[in-house]
């Protein structure tokens, strides 16, 4: 995988305009609409059990988070998903809180039972609660253990046969075989709700035009990351406000160039 590759997934979803159907929660609903519109994809949110077999088949993607779940949306989210994987349409999925209650846990296990995910993007804390371990979580936030991100990454994508991302200060992405480490980022994202959850909407845009999950991955790791390096540069002196604003901006302004230029990643 070269960095061109890398760096020219971003050009062909701005080129695609994917229709990423999203699954999402109620705080994060509008930032993920209008972030996913500014990388250049299409997105739809569609949750009613009527309908979301239908949008699915139209969509390039479907994003499942469970950030404020109930029971009927987890029934909407399997029965898209179930849909999504007939059609080979990629399925991400975002725990949020995963650890947090036992009914969320438990939700999502259900839908990793129900459904053939192709990238799972949480926190370390998020993750590692999916596959039973009991880490602590401070509600959507990830707590403090001290494990190895890396090998909590490669488990979990072996034992759940999917790619997995970890995110944090620097973003776990692998298979299970092969592994990579991306930096780019800032700590000013961990200061403004949604960026894990739009992170995981962008893996599904990119995911749409890129059939090959670790690149796909990657690519829109690398890119969302630049951007919000971007945006600290401009207005992070300003605060979180005028940093989600130019965030958005970025997400809109960063090239393919900007990709080859400025990644930082490394395979582990
Ligand atoms: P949490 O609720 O634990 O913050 P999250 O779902 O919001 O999790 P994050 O892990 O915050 O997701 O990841 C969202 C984005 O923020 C990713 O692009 C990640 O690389 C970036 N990020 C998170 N922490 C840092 C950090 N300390 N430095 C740089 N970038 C970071
Ligand atoms: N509560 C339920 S969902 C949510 C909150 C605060 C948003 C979480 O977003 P992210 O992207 O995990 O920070
Ligand atoms: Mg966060
Ligand atoms: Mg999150």
């Amino acid at each position: 995988m070269n960095h061109h590759d890398v760096s020219s997934i971003l050009q062909r979803v701005r080129d695609e305009n994917p229709l990423v159907h999203n699954i999402t929660n109620v705080v994060v609903t509008n930032f993920t609409a209008n972030g996913l519109l500014a990388v250049g994809a299409s997105p739809v949110m569609a949750y009613a059990p009527e309908e979301v077999a239908d949008m699915v088949r139209i969509s390039r993607a479907l994003v499942l988070n469970i950030g404020t779940l109930n029971k009927d949306v987890v029934s909407s989210m399997v029965l898209a998903g179930k849909t999504a994987n007939e059609l080979g349409i990629p399925v991400i999925f975002d725990p949020v809180g995963a650890g947090a209650t036992p009914f969320r846990t438990e939700m999502a296990q259900k839908i990793i039972e129900e459904v053939n995910v192709s990238v799972i993007r949480g926190n370390a804390a998020e993750v590692a609660n999916v596959l039973g371990e009991k880490w602590e979580i401070k509600g959507v936030d990830g707590g403090t253990h001290q494990g190895s991100n890396i090998e909590l990454a490669v488990t979990a994508a072996q034992k759940l046969n999917t790619t997995v991302v970890i995110t944090g200060k620097d973003d776990v992405l692998t298979d299970g075989t092969t592994t990579y480490l991306v930096s780019n980022g800032h700590p000013l994202l961990t200061k403004v709700t949604g960026t894990g959850c739009l992170l995981t909407s962008v893996i599904g845009a990119f995911a749409g035009v890129e059939k090959n999950l670790l690149l796909a991955g990657l690519s829109a790791l690398s890119f969302y990351g630049i951007a919000a390096e971007k945006a600290f540069e401009k207005a992070g002196h300003l605060g979180p406000g005028s940093f989600q604003i130019e965030f958005l901006n970025q997400l809109s302004l960063v090239t393919s160039e900007d990709i080859e230029q400025l990644s930082s990643y490394k395979q582990v």
